[in-house]
C-alpha cells in the first residue's frame, strides 16, 4: 500500500505535441497515480486536461526570469492555464493551511544554521540537518518564482548527506504549484521532469488558497548523492517560465 505522499508522487504527465500547419495542437493529459486527493478528498485522479489548440505561437518565450531560451515549445498562456487547472482541482486539499501574513513572513525568514548571502542570492547549509520554507508566488513578489529567506529562486547548497526538510507553501492566489528537486539543467523545456532525482525531494502540487489561507507541506529527505542539481516547479511549462534554481549537494 503506498503512502499518500508516495501516491501523490507519482505525478505523470503525458504531452502529446503534434505539429500542425499554422503551429501546434496540443493533447495534455495529466493523471495522478492513485488519489492525489490522498490529502483527504480522495476520487480526484486520472484528470484529463483536455485539448488545447494554440495556433501561431510556436517556441515563444515564457514571461518571467529564465524563461524561453529553451528548444523546447514554450507557451506561458498554456502553462498558466494549466495552472490554474490544478490550483482549482487542488484547493482545499492540502494537508495544512496557514494565513496569508504567517506564510509571507515564513517567506522573509532565514534559515537557522543557514549564510544567506542576498549579493549572490545564495543561501549555504553547513550542518546535517537542513530546513527551509519555500514559498512559490509570493503576493507582491515577481510571477512564477520561487521564495526562500527573502530571496528570489535562490542558489542553495547542502552538505551531502544531510538530512532535508522543506516546508512548501503556495501563496498563488490562482495557480496549482509543486517544488521538486531534478538533476536536469535549464534551459528547460515544456514538460520537465515529474520524478524527483533525490528519493522524496518532491513537494506534491498544492493548490489554490481557501478562506483558512495557503495551502502548507513539509518533506524530508536524505541529499544522500553529490551533485548538481535544480529545484523545479513540476507544473508543464512553470520551470521554464522561472520556478527554478540551483540545488546543490557537496
Ligand atoms: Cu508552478
Amino acid at each position: 500500500m503506498l503512502s499518500t505522499r508516495q501516491r501523490a508522487a507519482l505525478l505523470i504527465t503525458c504531452l502529446v505535441v503534434v505539429a500542425g500547419g499554422a503551429g501546434y495542437a496540443i493533447a495534455l493529459a495529466t493523471s495522478w497515480h492513485g488519489s492525489y486527493g490522498g490529502y483527504g478528498k480522495g476520487g480526484s485522479s486520472n484528470s484529463a486536461y483536455g485539448s488545447y489548440a494554440n495556433p501561431g505561437k510556436r517556441n515563444r518565450s515564457g514571461a518571467g526570469a529564465g524563461a524561453g531560451t529553451g528548444s523546447g515549445f514554450s507557451d506561458s498562456a498554456l502553462a498558466t492555464s494549466i495552472g490554474k487547472r490544478i490550483g482549482l482541482r487542488l484547493q482545499g486539499q492540502a494537508p495544512a493551511y496557514l494565513s496569508t501574513s504567517q506564510a509571507a513572513a515564513l517567506a522573509g525568514q532565514a534559515p537557522a544554521g543557514a549564510t544567506v548571502n542576498k549579493a549572490a542570492d545564495s543561501i549555504t547549509f553547513t550542518g546535517t540537518k537542513v530546513s527551509f520554507v519555500v514559498v512559490s508566488v509570493l503576493p507582491g513578489g515577481a510571477d512564477m518564482t520561487f521564495r526562500v529567506a527573502g530571496l528570489t529562486n535562490p542558489a542553495i547548497v547542502v552538505p551531502q548527506g544531510a538530512q532535508v526538510t522543506v516546508r512548501f507553501i503556495n501563496a498563488d492566489p490562482d495557480q496549482g504549484h509543486g517544488w521538486l528537486v531534478t538533476s536536469e539543467q535549464p534551459p528547460f523545456q515544456f514538460g520537465q521532469s515529474k520524478v524527483p532525482s533525490i528519493s522524496g525531494a518532491y513537494a506534491p502540487l498544492i493548490g489554490d488558497p481557501t478562506s483558512t489561507g495557503d495551502g502548507t507541506e513539509t518533506i524530508t529527505f536524505t541529499a544522500a548523492a553529490a551533485g548538481s542539481y535544480q529545484y523545479i516547479c513540476p507544473v508543464p511549462g512553470h520551470a521554464q517560465m522561472g520556478m527554478h534554481g540551483t540545488f546543490t549537494v557537496r
